[in-house]
């Protein structure tokens, strides 16, 4: 493949910073600039002193570069990786060079492609990568991980082969009729098969919402009326400043928002505008925005400033939360109580008391502490859960259709179309695969 370069570490000062090479000639490119051994004739993974040169053969930089032969690399290409020191001048420069002498610029993910097309990994394998860096607490961690030891891609396996079986046993029933040893596929006899299927498709699909809350941060929104004290209680929470605040009703006109772990649990946390009545037409954008949010969140903390008795708009606020995944948090308790609510939370932002009360109710009320438990079954990320909900729609329709008897070889069409709909999963193809099982699972060439 044609050789590409890219920085790996982040961009700007650091003690040391690693460019990544891969393609075909990686390797004798990078050697003709290298002052140190002959990268052609060292072994794979080795790391190698030297310098790299500029086109008078004066030294770049002292690096370390570290060789990985095609086809055991990262992504089964040859492979360098300089290690450099971290100054962005020398980066550039030694970038620069790499392109002088005929790499070109990696384009965003273009290695996990290569590892993706080389087979070294699979979709979910390459998403794990990813999943593993953007984790935010130890849930998310270890479900990437799991994910990178190939639980995800066995999983899917799992359901895959589950379908092949399926498939593989109407389709020699269609073209092989006179074969005896085989089972007769009736209306009857797929029926608990498929029931089995969509349960356990279910499973998943319910575990994956769940664990995936947990990964990837549970939507929050701060709700209440004007002034009740939401961006003090979202700067209380994050312990900084991120959102104004003032005495004056309708400070806050747009979303604010910031990310906040407690535990493993990681809240995408929303300070909306104070929702109420106004002809304020950018306020009024504000609020619209801010029942977006409301509708939208997972959670919803909805303030009340407990040094004033209810009124319509509060009234109207806890109404609508009502059957939300909510926490009423009474705000103020600094000042003299005017309201009563069951299960709230006192906390006064202004004088940052009742953090602890408030994260407790929270970590309470996400009860994802058990997901440990769930370790392999469950899809890590949308993009999965979304084909797989896919896939468990064509299982619901072939499940009908087998009960009202729709000829089977329609009904292996939705079958068919779930087994692929999985297989873009892990990026799977899927005719050969069918071919495959065809021929040694059931060996009628013989
Ligand atoms: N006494 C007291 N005052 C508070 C407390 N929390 C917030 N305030 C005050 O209440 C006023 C409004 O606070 P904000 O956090 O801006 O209220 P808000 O709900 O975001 O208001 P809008 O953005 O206008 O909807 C400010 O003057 C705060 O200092 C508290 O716990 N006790
Ligand atoms: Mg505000």
């Amino acid at each position: 493949m044609e050789n590409i370069c890219a920085l790996a570490t982040p961009y700007g000062v650091s003690a040391i910073a690693v460019i990544r090479a891969s393609g075909d000639d990686s390797i004798k490119l990078i050697s003709s600039i290298f002052s140190g051994k002959d990268l052609t004739k060292v072994k794979s993974h080795t790391i190698n002193y030297g310098y790299i040169l500029d086109k008078d053969n004066n030294p770049i930089d002292e690096v370390l570069c570290n060789v990985y032969f095609a086809p055991k690399s990262f992504d089964g290409e040859n492979m360098v990786e300089i290690n450099c020191h971290g100054g962005t001048f020398v980066i550039e420069k030694i970038i620069k060079r790499l392109l002088e002498i005929g790499f070109r610029l990696a384009e965003r993910g273009e290695f996990s492609k290569r590892a993706f097309l080389n087979h070294k990994a699979d979709l979910t394998g390459v998403e794990a990568i990813m999943d593993v860096i953007s984790s935010t607490n130890d849930i998310a961690l270890n479900a990437s991980l799991s994910s990178l030891r190939k639980s995800t891609l066995n999983l899917v396996h799992k359901f895959r082969n589950d379908i092949l079986d399926i498939l593989a046993k109407i389709e020699v029933n269609i073209d092989y009729p006179e074969y005896e040893d085989m089972v007769d596929v009736t209306h009857k006899y797929l029926e608990p098969v498929l029931l089995e299927l969509k349960d356990k498709m279910k499973e998943i699909l319910d575990n994956s919402k769940i664990t995936n809350v947990a990964i990837h941060g549970i939507k929050t929104a701060i709700v209440g009326r004007p002034n009740v004290g939401k961006s003090s209680l979202l700067n209380m929470m994050l312990e900084k400043d991120k959102a104004i605040v003032s005495n004056i009703p309708g400070t806050t006109r747009d979303l604010v928002e910031d990310n906040l772990t407690i535990g493993n649990v990681t809240l995408n946390l929303v300070d909306t505008a104070g929702i109420h009545e106004t002809k304020d037409l950018v306020e009024s954008i504000g609020i619209k925005r801010s029942k977006e949010a409301l509708d939208s969140c997972d959670l919803v903390l909805l303030v009340l400033d407990s040094s004033e008795d209810l009124k319509e708009e509060d009234k109207y606020l806890i109404k609508i939360t009502e059957n939300k995944n909510r926490i009423v948090i009474l705000n103020k308790s600094d000042l003299k109580s005017k309201i009563k609510f069951d299960n709230a939370i006192s906390i006064s932002a202004l004088k940052n008391e009742g953090m602890d009360l408030l994260a407790k109710k929270i970590l309470e009320i996400t009860s994802i502490n058990n997901i440990t438990k769930m370790e392999g079954n469950y899809l890590n990320n949308i993009r999965q859960i979304d084909l797989m909900d896919k896939a468990y729609n064509s299982i619901i329709e072939a499940y009908d259709a087998c009960l009202n008897l729709v000829d089977i070889s329609l009904i292996e069409i939705d079958i068919k179309k779930a087994f692929d709909l999985l297989g873009e999963i892990t990026g799977e193809s899927y005719e050969d695969e069918l071919l495959d099982a065809l021929f040694t699972k059931f060996c009628l060439g013989k």
